[in-house]
């Protein structure tokens, strides 16, 4: 024998007024799950960055040449997604990590690398070209970023 439902009409009018309002939200928000999740996503903070060069002659005539990242200094925010384009203006190639964050990449002369990354602790972080590690490598080039 098949079972019957009996459903009021009242209970049926709430059921769709509910889809409807659930389906009018989900319209609203365009069915963004990172806004589902935590409210408006976090846009990106762009730094651009390139690669420079001081250069000059000591007084026993010798050559004194260094590679900096410029800007040499930056600050963001905790939780904070970023990204770094780094152009390569002086020197051919410039390998480097970011120590603490996991990052690494390559620079190089004419292009421009893009790296991404989110801090989720505060704190000082050296980007490192592995290169140009000391003045006898015509260093150091490194650069810091300040995590608040
Ligand atoms: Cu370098």
């Amino acid at each position: 024998m098949p079972k019957v439902y009996v459903i009021r009409k009242r209970t049926l009018y709430l059921a769709l007024t509910l889809a409807a309002a659930v389906l009018l939200a989900l319209a609203y928000l365009k069915w963004e799950p990172a806004i589902l999740a935590g409210g408006k996503p976090a846009e990106a903070a762009v730094f651009h960055l390139v690669t420079g060069e001081f250069s000059s002659t000591g007084p026993d005539g010798r050559k004194i040449e260094v590679y900096r990242w410029d800007p040499g200094n930056i600050v963001v925010n905790r939780g904070q997604p970023v990204e770094l384009r780094i152009t390569g203006v002086n020197g051919a190639s410039h390998p480097f990590v970011i120590e603490g964050l996991g990052v690494r990449g390559i620079v190089r002369k004419g292009e421009t690398t893009v790296v991404r990354f989110t801090a989720e602790h505060a704190g000082t972080y050296p980007i490192l070209c592995l290169t140009h590690r000391d003045l006898g490598q015509n260093g150091p080039m490194v650069g810091y970023i300040t995590v608040l």
